[in-house]
């Protein structure tokens, strides 16, 4: 089922998620949700807050062509960053058509649980370092324009208003 992906400003984007305590069928149904959405939208990545659930659940797939590698992970944490940075021109698709370019860690280590209840652990680099930084930040209540000055944050989100104004118009 495809869900509604929220767009900023909305105050639960804003928000810290609630850790999940166990694997449930509405968890599962959660994360089956939100891979469907991310694809059809199309995103890398979409974190359970975009579609209106405080929960620190978030989905990825970094691979733009060849065999997709689906990925959901559960209560992710960094447990260890690279000091050497990178620079990408991230998006987001609670803000949609609006590109700027944040400095993160160019590798981290993450620790999460996934949908068997199993705990796992994985470096990663390059888009994927990128994109697992972007959405635990979602779960956070932080999104790439936080990263901004002011002014261009301000700028962005002005535009935001205007397009949820003309949306709500139809
Ligand atoms: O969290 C989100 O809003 C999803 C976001 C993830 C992301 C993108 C870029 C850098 C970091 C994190 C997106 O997926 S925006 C759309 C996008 O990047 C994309 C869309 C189609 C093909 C390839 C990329
Ligand atoms: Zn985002």
């Amino acid at each position: 089922m495809i869900r509604d992906i929220l767009i900023h400003p909305d105050p639960r984007l804003k928000k810290p998620c609630d850790p999940i305590a166990e694997v449930t069928a509405e968890i599962s149904k959660l994360a089956a949700d939100m891979l469907e959405t991310m694809y059809e939208a199309p995103g890398i990545g979409l974190a359970a807050p975009q579609v209106g659930v405080m929960k620190r659940l978030i989905v990825m797939d970094c691979i733009k062509q060849g065999t997709p590698e689906p990925m959901a992970l559960l209560n992710p944490e960094v447990i260890w960053s690279s000091e050497d940075q990178s620079t990408y021109e991230e998006g987001c698709l609670s803000i949609p058509d609006q590109y700027a370019e944040v400095k993160r860690p160019a590798s981290v280590t993450v620790r999460w649980m996934d949908l068997t209840g199993a705990a796992q652990e994985r470096q990663f680099e390059g888009l994927w370092a990128t994109c697992v930084q972007h959405e635990i930040d979602h779960l956070n209540g932080k999104l790439f324009i936080d990263y901004l000055g002011p002014l261009k944050r301000q700028m962005i989100t002005r535009k935001m208003e205007k397009l949820k104004r003309e949306m709500a118009r139809g």
